[in-house]
This record gives structure tokens, sequence and C-alpha cells, in this order.
């Protein structure tokens, strides 16, 4: 088994509902159990502005799925939910973002572990923090030396 956190964010067709039936998803993969979710947490866009906001959460779950296994689960569930193949930075139904695997640091062409965008975004920091606040990524950082250093953003606590 190994610890993993999906970071999960919705700006379109109800992404409070969106967020509730993509926890419940997980929950039901095979060999995994979802250990917690974080609050949910409502903020502007970055990036493509010109769209709806967003709510994210993370959630953590224990699974004996491989990452790439993992990914393509992810990637059903984002796809059960009517996610379209949409623009690089457009609004979406449901994302669904594999941040970490245990210690696995690994890059691939459909997989960079951990998630390359982790660092700048306030939104999966503080939720993930919620999560494991001593979390230590594979190369050394530690999870609150990421938030200190992060770009400050608006970002409400539901
Ligand atoms: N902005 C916020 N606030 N939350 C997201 O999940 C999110 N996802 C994206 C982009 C368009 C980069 N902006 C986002 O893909």
């Amino acid at each position: 088994m190994s610890r993993a956190f999906v970071a999960l964010g919705s700006n379109l067709h109800d992404p409070q509902n969106q967020l509730r039936q993509a926890f419940d998803a997980l929950a039901q993969l095979p060999d995994t159990t979802l250990v917690a979710h974080s609050s949910l947490y409502r903020s502007p866009p970055m990036a493509g502005m010109d769209q709806p906001e967003y709510l994210n959460a993370v959630a953590a779950l224990d699974t004996a799925l491989a990452p790439l296994a993992l990914l393509d689960a992810l990637q059903g569930i984002e796809n059960a939910q009517g996610r379209e193949r949409e623009l690089r930075w457009g609004a979406r139904t449901l994302d669904l973002d594999l941040l970490i695997y245990g210690d696995q640091a690994f890059e691939s062409e459909r997989l960079t572990l951990p998630h390359y965008g982790l660092a700048e975004r306030a939104f999966v920091l503080i939720p993930l923090f919620e999560l494991a606040p001593d979390l230590v990524l594979p190369d050394g950082r530690q999870l609150t030396t990421l938030l200190a250093q992060c770009p400050p953003q608006p970002l409400f606590r539901l």
C-alpha cells in the first residue's frame, strides 16, 4: 500500500456536487481506501482568467494500484463525470491530479511525480496541509516551506 494525494478541482456544472461525487468514486476504486479528504475551498481561476471560480480539495488515498494504474482510474472518474478534452487552461467539470505517490519521484510523458504545479498553487498546498501538515516531498522539501514560499492567492474555505 502507498499513500497517495489527489487534487480535485471543478468550475462547471455544480462544482460542489462534482467534488462530492468524485469523493464517492475515489472511495470505490479497487484496491484503494479513501483515507480522508480536506475541506472544500473556493478560489478565482489561476491562469485562463475568463472562467468561473473554482472549488478545490485534496484527498488522501491508500492504494495498491501502481501510479499509472491509479492515473488511469482517475481519468476514468473524470470521464465518467462528463469531462471533455478541452483547452489546456479551460474550465472543467472535474480535474483530478495525482499530486504525490508515496516517496516516488517519477517522470514520463503522462505523469510527473510529485505534480509539477504543486509548489505554485495555494489551492493545492493549503488543503494538502489540512491532511498532512508534516509532509516531506521525495526531494526533501517540507510542505510548510512550500507554503511559506507560495505566491499568495485568495482562497476561501467553505
Ligand atoms: N485555478 C484554480 N483556482 N483552481 C484550479 O483547480 C485550477 N485549475 C486549472 C487552472 C486553469 C490552471 N486554474 C485553476 O487547471
